[in-house]
């Protein structure tokens, strides 16, 4: 009897160990666990401190003007359906896009024009593309996570999220309503990226579900259940791509190849656009750590934020956004070296890397070549960071 035990508890130990070994253990490696910082780039920066909270910076990059999508710290802790932060009462309905001039250090609040609706402005990913009719006049694409109508509980069924269309002009102070798109393919939407014409938009629904076990389910088994959207305003919106796991902020480079990070698996897809507006995975970069949101600079790089410590980040600066979180900037390139024969398409180089005190909690990155500066912002930082990088 004891020896037949002794073989099963060997057994189970070798297949505990095994599975640690083969999937826990890299998990907690992308994760983060035991990872030695290896701070970067961080000695050349400043803080600003009026832009708290700023999921989303577009570059205007001719102007070299940012335009930034910000909330408060403490509202977004309660607010912030991408991670099941959805306590209505706490949640601010007045988030804002602020430009800002890195050369003068002005900052301008937008004011809201023809925005009617009393549900307010609770703000997430943007985009913000030059009109092709006009390249002075600015397409703003915005995400708002709205509470849900006739008293529904938001933990229980989960924001009311729309994507709203405004327009504005370069270096101007107002934005314009121009409309609201509401659709039942816009679930979980997280970033956005629109067209020159104000009048289409692909989006990244970061999660399956808004709420519920499926949705807890998704998130510990990496269940690819995230997708990417395309909306239309004359005819409607439906999904692009499916079964894509965990993915985040979403981005394009000036041709139509988009790219998605991945928050569920350490992994950059990169797609291409088809004439129907769906989209085909063509690449997938591996990396090693999880990342957010990604950016496109002048030069063709990609640019993400990689999380050094994605378990600190979500369980402790999510919950208290005082509490520094490192931060880290990762830039993909296409290789053109010898080893691009042997199937490294892509370089990846980690440009930034800081334990939170210069840059903290940084969920997106974006580099102007052309200044040499790169900037970095997150859901809840408690700063705007400017860091000169030029090499
Ligand atoms: C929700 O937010 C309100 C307002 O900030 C706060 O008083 C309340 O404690 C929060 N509820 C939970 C469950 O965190
Ligand atoms: C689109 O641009 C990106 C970045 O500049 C480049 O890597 C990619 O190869 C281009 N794709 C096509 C289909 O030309
Ligand atoms: C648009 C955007 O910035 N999206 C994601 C960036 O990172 C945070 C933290 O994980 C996500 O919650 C956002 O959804």
């Amino acid at each position: 009897m004891a020896r037949i035990f002794f073989s099963v508890l060997a057994v189970v130990v070798a297949v505990v160990f095994g599975f640690y070994q083969l999937r826990l253990k890299p998990l907690f490696n992308v994760a983060g666990v035991g990872r030695v910082l290896e701070p970067k780039g961080n000695t050349n920066c400043k803080a600003v401190p009026q832009l708290q909270a700023c999921e989303k910076i577009i570059l205007h990059a001719p102007s070299g003007l940012l335009y930034l999508a910000c909330s408060t710290p403490s509202s977004r802790t309660h607010w912030t359906p991408a991670v099941l932060r959805l306590n209505e009462t706490g949640m601010s309905q007045s988030d804002y896009v602020a430009t800002y001039n890195p050369d003068t250090g002005k900052i301008t609040r937008l004011t809201v024009l023809g925005f009617t609706s009393l549900r307010g402005l609770s703000l997430h990913g943007m985009d913000v593309v030059p009109s092709s009719s006009n390249p002075n006049e600015l397409w703003v694409y915005l995400i708002n996570h709205r509470k849900p109508l006739g008293g529904a509980k938001a933990s229980e069924v989960g924001a009311d999220s729309v994507i709203e269309i405004f327009k504005t002009v370069v270096g101007g102070t107002s934005l314009t309503h121009v409309t609201t798109v509401e659709d039942p393919v816009i679930l979980t939407p997280n970033d956005v990226v629109g067209s020159p014409t104000g009048k289409s938009f692909h989006f990244s629904n970061d999660h399956g579900a808004k709420t519920g076990i499926s949705r807890t389910i998704e998130l510990y088994l990496t269940w690819p259940r995230s997708s990417v959207g395309f909306c239309h305003l004359d005819k409607g919106c439906k999904i692009a791509i499916g079964k894509l796991p965990g993915i985040n902020g979403i981005t394009k480079a000036k041709n139509d190849t988009f790219y998605v990070p991945s928050a569920g698996v350490p992994e950059l897809r990169v797609l291409e656009r088809q004439a129907d507006d769906t989209l085909v995975v063509t690449d997938i970069i591996p990396t090693d750590r999880l990342m957010d949101n990604a950016s496109v600079d002048e030069d063709g790089i990609v640019w993400a934020a990689g999380f050094p410590d994605a378990l600190q980040m979500v369980g402790e600066h999510f919950e208290d956004p005082t509490i520094p979180s490192p931060s880290s900037a990762l830039a993909f390139s296409l290789n053109t070296g010898k080893d691009a024969y042997f199937g490294q398409k892509f370089k990846v180089e980690k440009v930034f890397e800081d334990d939170g005190n210069v840059a903290s909690g940084t969920t997106t990155v974006v580099h102007d070549p052309r200044r040499g500066l790169l900037f970095l912002t997150g859901v809840c930082s408690p700063h705007l960071t400017v860091c000169n990088v030029r090499q």
